[in-house]
């Protein structure tokens, strides 16, 4: 495990299930100082993609450019990596994969609220209702760093943050040892 001072946790989900809403506030409750990166926006902002994909109306993200912007600040550590697609990054860089996940109905009125086109709104509800992103996480990171949290009330909110800075807790207790 590298020697990092503070951990990467990837913070993944369909989209509109409340992965920016979680990681801005972890950034202000963490104990140790954690950088929050929406990926996707790092994306936009330094043209890292291939093309941009009308009917969808998303990036086509250039993987290894992306990894490449992404690695200094990996070996450094103290990240919440903010993004749906969570089978790109090496297993060394993740300390733990939160997995957030909403009931259909609720991530529905979400995403329609976000002018997303309905086929996108189809997609990823589709998505979410096939455990897409857990079944990707699952295949790509090991058993033990994954926690599945709901998220669909400011209660979940409240106690998914409160339990997330637990483990942060744990993971300097178990490093100063
Ligand atoms: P994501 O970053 O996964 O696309 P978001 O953080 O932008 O999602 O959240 C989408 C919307 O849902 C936003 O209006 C905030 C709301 N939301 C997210 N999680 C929530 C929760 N646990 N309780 C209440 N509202 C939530």
């Amino acid at each position: 495990m590298p020697n990092r001072l503070a951990p990467i946790i990837l913070l993944t989900g369909t989209p509109g299930t409340g992965k920016t809403t979680h990681a801005q506030l972890l950034a202000q409750s963490s104990p140790v100082p954690l950088r929050h990166i929406n990926v996707g926006d790092l994306v936009k902002e330094k043209c890292l993609y291939e093309s941009y994909d009308e009917e969808w109306q998303s990036y086509v993200v250039d993987e290894d450019k992306l990894l490449d912007d992404l690695e200094p600040l990996a070996a450094e550590g103290g990240l919440i990596l903010d993004w749906h697609t969570c089978d790109i990054f090496p297993e060394r860089w993740i300390d733990l994969v939160i997995v957030l996940r909403c009931d259909h109905t609720e991530l529905w009125n979400r995403l329609e609220k976000r002018n997303y086109p309905l086929k996108k709104i189809q997609e990823n509800n589709e998505s979410e209702i096939m455990q897409t992103i857990s079944d990707e996480a699952r295949s790509s990171y090991a058993e033990e760093i994954i926690i599945e949290l709901r998220s669909e009330k400011t209660e979940d909110l409240e106690s998914n943050i409160e339990r997330i800075v637990e483990w942060i807790r744990a993971w300097k207790e178990n490093r100063e040892q």
